[in-house]
């Protein structure tokens, strides 16, 4: 699926589709602009940190264009208030917006036949990455690591009280169902939205990970029979098992794309994130998933030369959260050592 050189085509989001609270930021333009975009550093940390260098390291060639240059444009004409709620949904014209640009982004890199990176920044990106990811590779699978299902919808102008409804209105907290076409995602009922296409078909989809699903979540897992490896399974089984269960379940000669919460690991192995809940994944069964993604051979060119994976998200490290000294270094080190494990560093 990947073209030679084997390409990374890395794309930084530090986007939030969550408003910052004016509160506790103080008040004035200031805040009100800068929290919009930008707000969610990760990427910028990351690529700091060296990211680019390691994957460079592995063997690979890096295509880059910039973290910071995303969807300022978008950002500018929403950051006056002319983005009113649709039902809970919140900042949604933003996030549509700027999904539909990062959409183009990912498909771009994929159709060239490189590996697409990319990071975040918060989830509601996925609706991007999954867009543009299938539009290039329409067999592909999903593998979604995250305590959240993120697959809440809206019904904009029903009843509120459906299970269907997200209960916060955050669009980080519904990508997946989107990218399904579940009821309230329509083009008719949301053409804001219209954009994306029902790309990922339940049997394409499985979880690791999850451990804070809430009731209308657990009527769509189980109505649609989407395969889930919770913290539980993950626990029972093993991780190893787990992911061979994954793999096996989505099929063996798939394209995958991964992509990757960091609030799936526990929070004492990445602190600085927005949902943070405790009970996740170790250090190791974290990167063991990112491992396991592709087909070992030896030597590192030949893992990523025989590689199914077409696109690594490593999705919400947010440096704006830390309660303690080292906990931005910390979750920052870890997003690292996700991506190398992805593109094929080995422990030996
Ligand atoms: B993330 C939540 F209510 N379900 O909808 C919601 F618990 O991308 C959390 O996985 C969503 O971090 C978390 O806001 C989305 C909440
Ligand atoms: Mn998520
Ligand atoms: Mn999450
Ligand atoms: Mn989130």
């Amino acid at each position: 699926y990947l073209k030679k050189p084997l390409t990374a085509g890395v794309i930084g989001c530090p986007f939030s589709c969550r408003r910052k609270s004016l509160k506790a930021e103080g008040t004035g333009r200031e805040a009100a602009t800068h929290a919009l975009n930008a707000e969610q550093t990760g990427p910028l940390e990351l690529i700091e940190a060296g990211l680019l260098g390691d994957i460079e390291a592995l063997g690979w060639k890096v295509d880059f264009a910039g973290a910071d240059n995303l969807s300022k444009s978008i950002t500018a004409e929403h950051a006056n208030g002319s983005d009113p709620d649709i039902g809970k949904l919140k900042q949604p014209r933003l996030v549509s917006q700027v999904n539909k640009e990062v959409a183009e982004r990912v498909y771009a890199h994929s159709s060239k036949g490189e590996l697409t990176v990319t990071l975040g920044g918060d989830h509601s990106l996925a609706m991007a990455t999954v867009s543009g990811t299938f539009k290039a590779h329409p067999d592909a699978a999903l593998i979604w690591v995250d305590a959240h299902a993120c697959l809440t919808t809206t019904l904009p102008e029903q009843d509120i009280n459906t299970p269907l409804t997200t209960p916060s209105g955050n669009l980080h907290g519904c990508p997946v169902s989107f990218l399904m076409g579940l009821p309230g995602t329509s083009k008719e009922e949301i053409p804001e939205f219209g954009w994306i296409e029902p790309v990922l078909k339940a049997e394409r989809l499985v979880y690791i990970g999850l451990r804070d699903i809430d009731e209308g979540e657990r009527k769509i897992l189980k109505d649609n029979k989407i395969k889930c490896f919770t913290m539980h399974h993950v626990d029972k089984y093993g991780i190893g098992k787990v992911v061979e269960m994954a793999l096996e379940h989505v099929g063996q000669d798939r394209p995958i794309h991964l992509s990757f919460d960091v609030d799936a690991l526990d929070p004492t192995v990445a602190p600085s994130t927005g949902t943070a809940v405790r009970g996740g994944l170790s250090f190791r069964e974290g990167h063991y998933i990112c491992e396991g993604t592709i087909r070992r051979f030896e030597g590192q060119v030949a893992v990523a030369e025989t590689g199914r994976l077409v696109s690594l998200d490593i999705m919400e490290i947010n440096p704006s959260i830390a309660a303690m000294e080292g906990d931005v270094q910390q979750t920052v080190d870890v997003g690292r050592s996700l991506v190398r494990c992805a593109l094929g560093e080995t422990l030996l």
